[in-house]
């Protein structure tokens, strides 16, 4: 085993390497230091964490994406419309936004009346990939207007509702997924392409997708899709709870994305504030705008601008979205929060084998994060000696830290690491080796932090 030639670090006198040996001896004879500790069945140390609230949405976010929207409308002959420039300057502005904060993003193309077509999803890492929970909005127009409020309110929500979950660093149990798509004014196009082209176990992995198109209606009632009842209730009970009177969406079969995926056999959901039809007198008493005035009067119209949207209806129905995120994908049991740790001391055999320290995690679903913490405790005399790895249960190495010309004592720090394609239960392990000779140490103990 290589010694370092002339590197000695000046503090490292004999009498402290030889203190520190007699430490070692010491903690041996008192039968403080095992080799291979048993793995710690420490459970979650933290309680069972409910699940998180959803954050706000800030409103002003989510009208300068209706505002870049539409000034891309304004720059494309003043439509989004499928198979138009607009529609793809669209999806490349929300494209660009989410792959800054690390979203996984994927076009798919399709063909539909003789034009090209594009949906964009966008993948959360982390959560489990067995229960996705799927938002998404169309974001073409039709052809003779900008279609902020058909459909950039639902698209502009959406997005934002993707960047809250990246700013809070939001690790759900459950797998989110975000989309976008094509050639809904044509009937859908877009949307039932993406179902048609899923396997069915990719099918079967998908525990529910919440649509939102037409969501910030200018004169706006507040209709929850009936269709799935979970899904439903979440989005009654949150009205509920802010004084706002709801009503089912009646016309809603068969008139937007979510027909894709109902079609197909997946609970589907979602909010709608309204179009072409007149609003009633006891509408009007109940939510405010005018009576006998159409939800939206410039539903399918040149003036479906910037102006036609109601910011109040827009607010709540993205807080509404946002809530609905954060509680369906909560996953079935709220997963609990979760310190696993093994404190057992293992002494580092100096400029020899690698040792592990084992630790058994237990009563998680699915993945694991991907940003898993890995706190580390070592005391060594040369930290620089020390090459450090995460063992996962499946035997996938993770390097943590390599050996350098580090002089300094111990290694205590965390790291974080993407561990999102690992399953979270099992014996994972954290292993070292002391690659130099002449300073040596022990692992004081390490721990994972979900
Ligand atoms: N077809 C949608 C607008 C629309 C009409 N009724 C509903 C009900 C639920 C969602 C959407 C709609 C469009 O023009 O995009
Ligand atoms: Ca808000
Ligand atoms: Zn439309
Ligand atoms: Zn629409």
């Amino acid at each position: 085993m290589p010694t370092r030639a002339g590197r000695r670090n000046p503090r490292r006198s004999p009498l402290r390497r030889a203190a520190l040996g007699a430490g070692l001896a010491g903690a041996l004879a008192a039968g403080l230091l095992t080799s291979a500790a048993a793995p710690a069945t420490a459970g979650p140390t933290a309680p069972a964490a409910p699940a998180a609230a959803a954050p706000d949405i800030p409103i002003a976010n989510v009208k300068a994406h209706l505002s870049r929207l539409q000034s891309i409308a304004t720059g494309n002959g003043g439509n989004r419309a499928h198979g138009r420039p607009g529609y793809r300057a669209s999806l490349d502005y929300v494209k660009a936004a989410l792959d800054a904060v690390g979203y996984t993003t994927s076009v798919q193309q399709f063909t539909s009346g003789g034009a090209t077509g594009y949906n964009l999803i966008a993948d959360w890492p982390g959560g489990d990939p067995n229960q996705v929970i799927m938002a998404g909005a169309h974001l073409d127009s039709v052809g003779s207007g900008p279609g902020i409020n058909d459909n950039g309110s639902g698209s502009a929500a959406v997005l934002e509702t993707a960047l809250a979950v990246a700013r809070a660093g939001h690790q759900p149990g459950k797998h989110l997924r975000f989309a976008w798509w094509g050639a809904e004014e044509l009937g859908m196009v877009g949307s039932r392409y993406y179902v048609n082209n899923l396997s069915s176990a990719e099918r079967s992995r998908i525990d529910g997708y919440l649509n939102f198109d037409m969501i910030g209606s200018p004169n706006a009632g507040y209709f929850v899709y009936d269709d799935d009842p979970a899904i439903e209730k979440v989005f009654k009970d949150w009205f509920a709870a802010k004084g706002v009177p709801t009503e089912i969406e009646t016309e809603g079969d068969g008139r937007s994305d979510h027909a894709s995926f109902k079609n197909a056999g997946i609970p589907v959901g979602g909010l709608f504030t309204g179009a072409s039809r007149l609003k009633t007198t006891a509408q009007a008493r109940k939510w405010g705008g005018t009576a006998g005035r159409a939800f939206d009067p410039c539903y399918h119209s040149s003036c479906d601008t910037t102006a036609n949207i109601d910011d109040t209806a827009l607010d709540r129905t993205s807080d509404a979205l946002a809530h609905a995120v954060w509680t369906l994908g909560a996953g079935t049991a709220a997963q609990p929060g979760g310190e696993f740790e093994n404190t057992a001391d293992v002494p580092i055999p100096d400029g020899g084998s690698a040792v592990e320290s084992p630790v058994s995690v237990t009563g998680r679903s699915g993945n694991a994060p991907s940003a898993l913490k890995v706190g580390v405790d070592i005391r060594h005399t040369y930290r620089g000696d020390l090459v450090i790895d995460l063992v996962a249960p499946d035997g996938s190495v993770r390097r943590l830290k390599d050996s350098d010309d580090d002089s300094g004592d111990d290694v205590v720090t965390t790291y974080t690491v993407d561990a999102s394609g690992e399953t979270a239960d099992g014996t994972w392990k954290l292993r070292v080796r002391d690659v130099y000779r002449q300073d040596t140490g022990y692992l004081d103990g390490w721990k994972l932090t979900f």
